[in-house]
């Protein structure tokens, strides 16, 4: 069997499908109210990638209908999600209709002060609708009261508003927008299969045939040459888009993903990429300052000094270090804190988690999230009632196999396929949750070919590949991922070796 027909085989939700916008929550009552409305429009996003990229998309497609549109984007400090006083301020610029995408599920303060002043206000969202639904009308797909796909991204739902618009008005779907939706859905890390596998496949067809001037640009700065896929999207283009939102300001953000002028998307790339630089240090500093802390808790919660940004990064790190949940807040009076899952606990759910440990306590002043992450936060004078309550529930929700970390393995290979084989891999991306960077079990006699000062070549089974440090001999398998090396004209398969 073909490498591709092996993974197709393990992966039968890898089948793209049209999604249809009409089965989303109020889709209908959203598009005819936007379509009928005079006035100025107001587009509520988010500062990161998810939250970008769907106020983009809105905006792009209420512009060529003709709107009067804004994008409002809150910093860091103004914090998720819409408020009251946010939604006094754009009512003094004039506008009478706000639209949020990727938040406002529950924004019940701002729903009813735009109420007051006559605002018309539209969510569309795509979290987990925690407390009381604000609006009258609400686009998510976690509300909607059928049986359809429930996982897409907010860029994603903004998408689906988008070509439910066009739809009604008989014109074709907004498909140039495709690119940002794939984005956001890679970097939201929502499970690739079926609509969003739809979505981040053509998407990411338009972005290699037409690549937005800013995504080039960034591609450049980072020196990545090859056609992007969710590697690129996941690990490059992603992380520069959302540090603008994460160290202050999502406006740079937005602007390189706007602009069509070579030489202003080359210096904002320079500058996001000396932003993302600063916050790599950052980063690592928190990551080894927590590992050094750790205790074996099963649910460890780890407050201290660093931005409020990083968070959610460093949590990520250490939580795949140490193969459980994790929750790293920053200091203060209240502590805002960020949780993210291991991929090993693959039946555990952090927001289920946090749920049931309010429920118990009701300790946290707001709390949000999914399976694999959430943001929370609570006085300081209760975090070591709520860690202990915490670290309960964890013990009874998270099973043995859960701390161990697996590799899944698509399947064996005991010599080199041809290089064919592995280029056709890529109908598979983009690469993402759920659908993970195919690896293999390749077996056969260890080989030791060459060596530098800080690398050696090896070969297993006619498949070579670099590691840093020797291996100990008598190795005879080794997961490894496949790429191929082009050097002189000349294709070869080549290996990664993934251990841990
Ligand atoms: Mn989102």
């Amino acid at each position: 069997m073909k490498l591709i027909e092996k993974i197709r085989k393990s992966r039968p939700f890898l089948v793209p499908k049209k999604p249809d916008p009409w089965v989303i929550n109020d889709m209908e009552k959203a598009a005819e109210k936007i379509l009928s409305h005079t006035g100025k429009i107001t587009v509520f996003g988010d500062y990161d990638c998810d939250g970008i990229c769907a106020a983009v998309i809105m905006e792009e497609i209420l512009h060529r209908l003709g709107k009067n549109v804004s994008v409002y984007l809150p910093t860091r400090d103004e914090g998720y999600g819409i408020n009251a006083g946010q939604v006094k301020s754009i009512a003094r610029q004039g506008t009478n209709m706000i639209i949020t995408v990727d938040n406002g599920t529950t924004a019940n303060e701002a729903a009813s002060a735009a109420k007051k002043l006559g605002i018309e206000f539209i969510v569309t969202d795509h979290h987990e609708p925690v407390g009381i639904p604000a609006a009258e009308i609400i686009v998510n797909p976690k509300l909607s009261k059928n049986d359809g796909f429930r996982e897409y991204s907010g860029a994603g739902v903004a998408y689906l508003l988008a070509s439910a618009l066009t739809e009604m008005l008989g014109e074709p779907e907004p498909a140039d927008l495709l690119d940002l939706a794939s984005l956001a859905t890679v970097v939201d890390v929502c499970p690739i299969r079926e609509e969003n596998f739809y979505l981040a496949r053509n998407g990411l067809l338009k972005m290699r045939e037409k690549p937005r001037t800013g995504i080039e640009a960034v591609l450049d700065v980072k020196g990545y040459s090859s056609s992007p896929g969710g590697y690129a999207l996941g690990w490059i283009v992603g992380p520069m888009v959302n540090v603008c939102g994460r160290m202050g300001d999502p406006s740079m953000s937005y602007e390189i993903i706007k602009t069509s002028d070579p030489q202003k998307a080359a210096e904002l790339a320079e500058k996001i990429n000396r932003l993302n630089n600063e916050r790599q240090e950052a980063v690592n500093r928190a990551v080894e300052e927590c590992l050094e802390r750790y205790k074996g808790e099963t649910f460890p919660f780890f407050v201290g000094n660093w931005p409020h940004g990083i968070v959610g990064i460093a949590a990520g790190r250490i939580a795949e270090a140490i193969n459980r949940p994790v929750l790293v807040g920053q200091a203060g009076r209240i502590i805002k804190a960020s949780g993210r899952t291991a991929r090993s606990n693959t039946r555990f759910s952090i927001f289920e988690a946090i749920s049931k440990c309010q429920q118990r306590t009701g300790l946290l002043h707001r709390f949000g999230g999914h399976r694999d992450a959430c943001g929370l936060s609570l006085k300081a004078e209760n975090l070591e009632s709520f860690r202990s309550e915490l670290e309960k529930i964890a013990d009874s929700m998270l099973s043995a196999e859960d701390i161990i970390p697996v590799i899944e393995v698509d399947g064996v290979l005991t010599r080199a396929p041809a290089v064919e084989e592995i280029e056709e891999l890529d109908e598979l991306e983009p690469f993402g949750n759920e659908n993970p960077q195919p690896v293999f079990m390749v077996e056969g006699n260890l080989h030791k070919k060459r060596n530098g000062d800080t690398w050696i070549l090896y070969e297993i089974a006619g498949i070579e590949f670099f590691a840093n440090t020797p291996l100990p001999e008598g190795f005879s398998r080794i997961p490894m991922e496949l790429y191929i090396n082009e050097f002189n004209g000349t294709k070869k398969p080549m290996g990664r070796p993934r251990f841990g």
